[in-house]
Order: structure tokens, then C-alpha cells, then sequence
């Protein structure tokens, strides 16, 4: 008996020993989750995949990225949603998105905030990007801010006529981003901005529920919402970067080596995908083109009435980030 009884808790150490190393390799792997609401190909979408390869070659396996493209996990908000709980590990989205959980962001959601895309660039690249990269990090909302991504200009597309000049915006019922300053942006040009996720963009337009929508070539196409709207205005209302954030839970588990590792490849990621953008931007115009999309560029005497129409937006929101705003027009 007492034999039998040493042979059974020899063997029940034996399993446990077994257990407890089969558990800490487990541990030891880590799939980070990613989610983009872009399809494959996306230059986001490209970027964080090849974070998660460099992750990979460089920890032999022990980290990697999954990616959830083309909304698998819902909208933006959703992904945010899910990083702050740790459900997923990334998130890229759009500063639009991102505004009304971390306020501070919403200086770059103030209609022609920046020059042009290059000023835009200028300012991510330099002191104010970091800041606010770290604004994130510091918010106590869940989030890590880990690198910005390029996303061109947004401009109007509807399904009804081409928008030649403001007037012709008057009353459609147009998409925007889950942001109050959208709202109020749309509306103050004469339409009726209607704030939705991006997951329901393509049906509404095909359905009426909406007019029109606003959004860079490359969404415009690439998400194909150019197959229901036939008319792209170039106005260049908003000019939004976007970023990738980590759920600040499992960046906290990892080690500190690790997490070196994933900023190190977050911002390897963020000057890739800018490169990507060019390259898919200029993609998306052919694309366009070649499929008739009527493309408006609107006249530099029609843009000044669109950056007037804006003023209330600017009253309304300015005021707050005042002292940012001038930082902002002061980067060359
Ligand atoms: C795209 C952007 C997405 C999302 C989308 C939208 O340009 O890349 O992150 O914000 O716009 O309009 O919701």
C-alpha cells in the first residue's frame, strides 16, 4: 500500500513538473491581436503585418501579430474598446476616432488645421507627434501611443451629383466619423453630417441612408465604396493621421526587453507605411479614373469658401487648443 502510494505521488509530481513547464512555455508565447478596418494590401495593414514578422524573426516565434483586417472586429471604436480591455493587443485608427477618448487629439480634427499634407507630416514627425503619442500613453484610458501612420487628405464623394462648390453640399446627408466636430463640420458647410462606424459606410451609401461620405482616395477605393458613389470632390477638409495604439494591459505584461521591441517596430512601421501611402494614394486616383468616377478639384477661390464655412467649428473647438494650434502653425 505504501508503495503504491509513494509510485502515485511520484507520478502526480512527475504530471505536475509536466504541467507547470508545458504551461510556462505557454506563457511564455504571445499572439498579439491586431485589428485595421482596411482589407489586405492596405499600407497600414502591410506596416503592422511586418511588425508582427520582425516580432517574430526576432523573439524565433515566441511573439507574433494576428491580424484582423477588413473590420473583422467591428469599427474603430470597437477596436479601441477592445484594446483598452485587452481583448486585442493593437489597434490602428483614425485619430477621428480616437479624438473623443483622448481629447487632446481633437486639435487635428479641426478642418484645415494643417497646410498640407507635408506640414501634417512635419508635425508628427517632430516634438508635438511625440507628445501626443505620449498624451496617449499617459491618458489612463487603457492605451499605449505607439507610432503615427500617414492617411492623405479626406475629401466628399456622394452618390447623387458632383459638389462643384459648397453650395451644392447643401442638405445631403453625409457620413462622417463617430466625432462631434464632424458633425458639426458637415453641418456647418450646409449638409447634414450623420455620424456612423465605419462598418456600415458602404451599405448606407448603397441603401440612401446616406447621401455621400468623406474620405481619402484610398478608402474611397479600396474599401469600395467607389462601385455606389460616382462623384470625388477634392476639397481636402481634413487632413487626420491616424495611429497605432496597444492596450496598455498587455503591453504592462510584457518584459521591459519586449516591449523595447515593439517600439522599436512600431516606429519602423510608421516611416513603411508612410512610404506605402504614396505609392497606394496614387493606386486609388488610377483606380478611380479608370473606373469614371467624375473627380471634381475644387478651384482655389471654392476652397477658401469651404475653409470659411468651417469658422464655427473653429469657434466652437479652437479655443481650447489655442496654445497648441500656434505651435502647430508655426512648424514649417
Ligand atoms: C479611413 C481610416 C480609418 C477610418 C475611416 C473612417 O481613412 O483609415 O481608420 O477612420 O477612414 O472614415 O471611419
Amino acid at each position: 500500500m505504501k508503495l503504491a502510494t509513494a509510485m502515485i505521488a511520484a507520478g502526480l509530481i512527475a504530471a505536475a513538473a509536466a504541467f507547470a513547464s508545458g504551461s510556462a512555455v505557454a506563457q511564455q508565447k504571445l499572439v498579439l491581436k491586431a485589428s485595421d478596418v482596411h482589407p489586405t494590401g492596405y499600407p497600414t495593414v502591410t506596416a503592422v503585418e511586418s511588425l508582427g514578422k520582425k516580432l517574430s524573426d526576432a523573439t524565433k516565434g515566441r511573439l507574433s501579430v494576428a491580424m484582423y483586417r477588413s473590420m473583422q472586429l467591428g469599427g474603430e471604436k470597437e477596436a479601441i474598446e477592445q484594446a483598452q480591455v485587452g481583448a486585442i493587443a493593437f489597434a490602428r485608427v483614425s485619430v477621428g476616432a480616437l479624438g473623443p477618448v483622448v481629447d487632446d487629439l481633437n486639435v487635428f480634427n479641426l478642418p484645415y488645421v494643417f497646410r498640407n499634407t507635408e506640414h501634417m507630416q512635419h508635425v508628427i514627425d517632430g516634438a508635438i507627434g511625440q507628445e501626443l503619442l505620449d498624451k496617449v500613453t499617459n491618458s489612463g484610458k487603457g492605451l499605449v501611443g505607439l507610432a503615427w501612420m500617414d492617411a492623405g487628405a479626406r475629401n466628399f464623394y456622394d452618390t447623387k451629383k458632383p459638389i462643384k462648390t459648397i453650395a451644392d453640399l447643401k442638405g445631403m446627408k453625409i457620413r462622417v466619423m463617430g466625432n462631434p466636430m464632424f458633425v458639426d463640420m458637415a453641418n456647418s458647410m450646409g449638409a447634414n453630417g450623420v455620424p456612423m462606424g465605419y462598418d456600415q459606410v458602404f451599405t448606407s451609401l448603397q441603401t440612401g441612408v446616406v447621401d455621400g461620405a468623406e474620405n481619402n482616395p484610398p478608402s474611397f477605393v479600396f474599401d469600395n465604396h467607389y462601385q455606389v458613389a460616382k462623384f470625388y470632390t477634392i476639397d481636402e477638409h481634413l487632413i487626420v493621421p491616424e495611429m497605432l495604439v496597444m492596450s496598455k494591459k498587455i503591453w504592462d505584461s510584457m518584459s521591459k526587453d519586449d516591449q523595447a521591441l515593439v517600439a522599436k517596430f512600431a516606429k519602423e512601421a510608421q516611416q513603411e507605411e508612410r512610404k506605402l501611402w504614396d505609392v497606394y494614394e496614387k493606386q486609388a486616383m488610377d483606380k478611380a479614373k479608370a473606373a469614371g468616377i467624375q473627380i471634381v478639384a475644387v478651384s482655389a477661390a471654392d476652397k477658401k469658401a469651404f475653409q470659411d464655412a468651417v469658422k464655427p467649428v473653429w469657434d466652437k473647438y479652437g479655443p481650447k487648443y489655442a496654445a497648441m494650434i500656434k505651435r502647430i502653425q508655426e512648424v514649417k
